[in-house]
This record gives structure tokens, sequence and C-alpha cells, in this order.
């Protein structure tokens, strides 16, 4: 079985980490689409780390057979048949967002991993870092 996923993926985590494992789980290849840097605009993310470099980061976790581009949200439907998938995977922070890929695949939105995200590292850096002064 083929499993997709999208995100952002910045300054990977183990809440990242975690669904990637699942979805690889589901399957026996896991594609996933890492939006760029303009996307990541269109979503209103400033990544710390390059699309490049994220890129790099994803492709060398065990559980990712692939890795393409998402630059739009339309893409999907159109990945989903180029790449023969049979399960669109999500964490449950999307759930009901991408219903609609119940016409081309299966859809499952796999729970969060609490207390951790990107933007909380970011902060807490930015605090330790502030304190040294
Ligand atoms: N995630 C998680 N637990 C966390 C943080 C993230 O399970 N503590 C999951 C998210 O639910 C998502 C994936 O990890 O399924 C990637 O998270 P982000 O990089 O934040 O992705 P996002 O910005 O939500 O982009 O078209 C879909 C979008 O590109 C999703």
């Amino acid at each position: 079985m083929k499993i997709i996923t999208y995100g952002t993926f910045d300054l990977i985590h183990a809440g990242h980490i975690h669904l990637l494992r699942r979805a690889k789980a589901m399957g026996d290849h896991l594609t996933v689409g890492i939006s760029t840097d303009e996307f990541n605009q269109e979503k209103k993310k400033q990544a710390y780390h390059s699309f490049e470099h994220r890129k790099l980061i994803l492709e060398s976790i065990r559980y990712v057979d692939f890795v393409i581009p998402e630059y739009s949200w339309e893409q999907k439907v159109s990945d989903i048949k180029k790449y023969n998938i049979d399960i669109f995977v999500m964490g449950d922070d999307w759930k009901g967002k991408f219903d609609n890929l119940q016409d081309y695949c299966g859809v499952i939105y796999l729970p969060r991993t609490n207390g951790i995200s990107s933007s909380t590292i970011k902060q807490n850096a930015f605090l330790k870092n502030r304190q040294k002064f």
C-alpha cells in the first residue's frame, strides 16, 4: 500500500517522526509532499530551514521513501493519481479538511503528538537566548 502525507516539516521533532512512523506503518511506501518556501508564504508559515534543507532532512528519515515538492493546495488529487496512492494521511489538526480526497483514496487523520511544535521550539530558543543577556 502506498501512503502520502504533506507538510512543512520545519525543525524536525518527535511529533513529525511519530506521524511519519505511523503513516509508513499503514503501508510499505511513504511519499511526503514538503511545502516549498513559496507555498509556506501562502500558508502564512515562516520556516526556519529552507526547502532544500528541510527536504534533505526528510529524505534521511527511515520512514520516508520519496519526497515531492508541495507548491499548492490543489495538487493532492493529481499526486494521488500520479503516484497510485492508496491512503492519504494527516495529523488530526487537519481533521475533515481533506475529506474530498475520499473519492480517490483512503483518508486518515492521526492524533497529533501533544506539547511539541516547531513554533514552540522557536519561541523557547528565542526566550533562552534573551535570558543570556
Ligand atoms: N504533527 C503532529 N504532531 C505535532 C506536530 C505536527 O502529528 N506535534 C503533524 C501534523 O499534523 C502534520 C505533520 O506533522 O500532519 C506536518 O506538520 P507541519 O509541518 O506543521 O505541516 P502543516 O504546516 O500542517 O502542513 O497540505 C497540508 C499542509 O502542507 C500541512
